[in-house]
């Protein structure tokens, strides 16, 4: 997003997707969301509740806990990223399975209207309109948020998803994650 953009304020309106498997899941969840309050040019705006749901792809694993997180960030896309990322290895996450286990997951599912394709960055999140994981606990705080790409509201998506009874990806499906 170029900088005349910006809304007023300086801030953009980020929706975050979490998740946890490993260890005091909701411990981890609920630690990253005050790490993530405490970055610089991050104002958090708050956590949906917790869900649980069963693994989507990767090897055979415990259940997860999702939510959604919201927050307003001066910070470019690129910035929040880096941030997330450092928050994910203080955390104890360790890059070995692709869609393996992990203490926890942050990932930036929506940044304002932007649309980025830079190598590991990806924003709208690729996968998120297929995954009830990500849209049930972000329909709970942004309903009526409109997808930039599908200029859909969450709430449709969600209810799109539930027509298709899906709601998961293949197992098989070896897209890269962050
Ligand atoms: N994350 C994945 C892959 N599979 N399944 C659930 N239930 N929850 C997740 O957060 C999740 C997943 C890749 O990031
Ligand atoms: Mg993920
Ligand atoms: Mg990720």
């Amino acid at each position: 997003m170029a900088e005349e953009e910006l809304p007023p304020g300086g801030k953009v309106s980020v929706f975050l997707g979490l998740g946890s498997n490993l260890g005091d899941r909701r411990g981890f969840i609920e630690k990253a969301a005050s790490m993530i309050a405490e970055v610089e040019g991050v104002e958090w705006k708050g956590l949906s509740g917790l869900l649980e749901t069963d693994p989507v792809g990767g090897p055979p694993q415990g259940d997860y806990l999702n939510a959604a997180g919201e927050l307003a960030t001066s910070l470019s896309c690129r910035e929040l990223f880096g941030n997330l990322q450092q928050i994910e290895t203080k955390l104890g996450r360790v890059r070995k399975v692709l869609n393996g286990p992990r203490t926890i997951d942050l990932d930036i599912l929506l940044f304002g209207d932007s649309v980025i394709e830079e190598g590991d960055l990806l924003v709208p999140h690729p996968r998120m309109c297929e995954r009830s994981f990500v849209l049930e606990p972000l329909c709970e705080i942004a309903p009526g948020l409109v997808h930039p790409c599908e200029g859909k509201t969450i709430a449709q998506l969600l209810e799109d998803l539930r027509e298709k009874g899906a709601g998961s990806v293949s197992s098989h499906d070896e897209r890269s994650e962050t």
